[in-house]
Formats: C-alpha cells, structure tokens, sequence
C-alpha cells in the first residue's frame, strides 16, 4: 500500500493515476485517512476558551445602541465562537451560546424552530418570554426553556435593559440537516406581567404532576426553574454535609441538575443544565467527558485548569470545554463559586457513546 523504494517508476506512476482517479470519482481511500477519521480518544477542533462578563457585557450594550431588533434578524444575539471552529458562530461542534440583549421596551419578536432552546438569567428582570402564548417572568438566576417548535418572543416592560445567556443545539441540528424554521405574529401582546407563568403554576410544585396531564414528554413542561428554588436546593446540600448527611457530589460541592417530571430525565432531548456551588477554597476532582459543555459563573470566582490551560474566572465570565479535555474547578478562599453549566451530554447518552472519568489527581 505505501511506495517503497522498490516501486519501479511505472508502478509509481501507476499508483499516482489511481489516487487522481478516485479523486475525480469522489472516493477517498481509507488507508490515507484512519487516524483522523479514527482517533484512539476524541480530539476536538474546539478549544478551551473562557470570555469575559467584563468584555461581554459592554459590546453587548453597544449592540443595543447601534442595531435595531426586529422582524429578519429575530434577536440580538451575539454568539460565542469557539475560535478553534473556523469562524463559525458555534461555542461546540453541537452548541451555540449567545448574549441577548434587549433594550428598554423593546420587544423580539415571535417565531419558532426546530432547535431546543434555554435562557438563563445572570443579572436583571423586566423582560418576559412569551413561549407559546404564556408569558414568562425572567429574573436574575432564573432558568427558563424554550423546548423545539414552541412559538416564542420577548418583551421588556421596563425603562432598563436587560442582557441574558441563550442556549441552543444550533450546530447540532445544523449539522444533522434537521433544522425547521416559522415566523410567529407579527405582534406580541405586550401587557401581561404575571409573577409567575401558567406553565409553572400547573407544573412547578415539588413532587406534584397535574393528574388532568400525563405521558412522558420529550421536553420539561416546566417554562421555568426559579432561583429561589435551585438556591435553597444547594443551601440545604451543603447544610446537609454541615450536619454529617450525604448530598453532596463530593466534599464541598453541592450540585443540581434541572429535569423533566414527566420523565426524571433531562430538561430538553439534546441539552443538559446544572447549577454547581463550590465551598470557599474547594478544589473538584478533575473530569473528562465525552461531548462538551459552558459554564458560567454565577456569583464568586476562582480558577480552572482546562486541557492545558489554566484561567482565572469571575463574575458573568463564560467558559467552554471540549470533548474529553479534563476539568478541575479550584473556588477562591473567600467565597463560595457557583456556577451555572450546560452540556450536551443527552444526545450522546441517548446513542449510548457516552463515557466520564474523574481522578482526584491534581496535575498543576
Ligand atoms: C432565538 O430564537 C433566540 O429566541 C436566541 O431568544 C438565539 C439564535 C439563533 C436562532 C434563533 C431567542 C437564537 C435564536
């Protein structure tokens, strides 16, 4: 298969005219490709990136002074590009991330997709997110679903901006040819400001499925997962491990993940989301997983040792690891780190191509 010094040169000539052949077939022989079609452990072209809040939070106010939203462009949104994935507007090879950013009164407008969809809600309130036709209050922590093919605009009520955390399978879907995409109304009814949406009021009591309802569903039902709920969950965690009782991930860290009551299972098919609180000075063991995920940080900060890079991160400030590069979350002395995490891993636990492996060892 390959050309030894023995190959006469009509054998040589020969051998170029067979790759020129297949070329202009379109066939491409295994023989020159396996290592990159096959590698013995994933190696992602994304890489380990963190963006600041600090650079993140301004751009995104400038956008909002100088670029309308509307009809066509749909949000302002400003993606996360991962700059290992040639431009492209995509945090992952299956994710996007973007800052949203709507301006006082101001209104996006309704459409749906076939891509799933969340927001997460780091500092603010004002804006609701209408998903199909309940209007949602955003708040700082809040967590709030847009599941694939529900209709969905927002609207701010108040004289403030808001700037808010969107994620989605964007690439994913992209990838896969399976992207669906409808224009909702025109206009959204801009007056409710309910406290709480109808989907929580039905779905959003602890342990409580409407009997009127019932079935698993593929998406959360829940609109939207309150901060006082996941911050009292992760307060009881570590008062828990305070008390001798088990809870915890591991010592000092309290973790929750967001799910779907109809199934126990996760809050959309292709998206996983937690909520992790780091004790002040707590160092997590390091881990590496098949697919990727983005953290952001929530409140505190600290360090993290990614692949081969190290970075220090505060308040707002995001951060993205690819397949199979190990993580190790050190939380500064001072205060607790909590940090709010998305992941892919659903699409590959459901393929059954999921593996994790966590070791205590420190390397840096
Ligand atoms: C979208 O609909 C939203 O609804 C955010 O806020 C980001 C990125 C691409 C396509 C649609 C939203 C989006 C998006």
């Amino acid at each position: 298969m390959t050309t030894t010094s023995a190959a006469t040169a009509a054998e040589q000539a020969a051998l170029a005219k067979l790759y020129r052949d297949f070329d202009t077939e379109h066939l491409v022989p295994l023989w020159t490709q396996l290592g990159d079609l096959m590698p013995a452990q994933p190696t992602s072209n994304a890489r380990p990136h963190c963006w600041r809040w600090s650079t993140l939070a301004p751009m995104a106010r400038r956008a909002g002074d100088l670029v309308p939203v509307g009809r066509g462009g749909e949000r302002r949104a400003i993606a996360l590009a991962n700059p290992g994935l040639a431009g492209a507007p995509y945090v992952s090879p299956t994710m996007w991330a973007a800052i949203q950013y709507l301006g006082p009164h101001e209104t996006a407008p309704e459409h749906r997709h076939s891509q799933n969809a969340f927001r997460f809600v780091i500092e603010g309130e004002g804006v609701w997110t209408v998903v199909d036709g309940d209007p949602v209050a955003m708040r700082r922590g809040d967590f709030l679903l847009t599941p694939g093919w529900c209709f969905h605009g927002h609207y701010n009520t108040t004289g403030k901006p808001m700037t808010w955390l969107d994620g989605l399978d964007i690439p994913f879907v992209r990838q896969t040819d399976s992207a669906f995409f409808e224009f909702g109304a025109d206009q959204l009814d801009t007056a409710p400001t309910p406290h709480l949406s109808r989907s929580e009021r039905l779905w959003a009591h602890p342990g409580l499925t409407p009997l009127a309802q019932h079935g698993p569903r593929p998406s959360s039902p829940i609109a939207a997962y309150r901060w006082e709920h996941t911050d009292r969950a992760l307060t009881d965690q570590l008062e828990l491990e305070d008390q001798g009782f088990p809870g915890v991930v591991e010592p000092g860290h309290a973790a929750i993940r967001f799910t779907n009551p109809t199934t126990g299972g996760d809050v959309l098919p292709t998206l996983r989301a937690e909520f992790h609180r780091l004790r002040p000075g707590v160092t997590t063991a390091a881990t590496r997983e098949v697919g990727s995920s983005v953290y952001q940080v929530f409140s505190g900060a600290g360090r993290i040792m990614l692949g081969d890079e190290e970075f220090r991160v505060e308040y707002g400030d995001l951060f993205v690891v690819p397949s199979w590069q190990p993580l190790t979350v050190i939380a500064d002395d001072n205060a607790e780190l909590d940090l709010f995490r998305f992941s892919d891993t659903p699409i590959f636990e459901a393929l059954h191509q999921y593996r994790r492996e966590t070791s205590s060892v420190v390397t840096r």
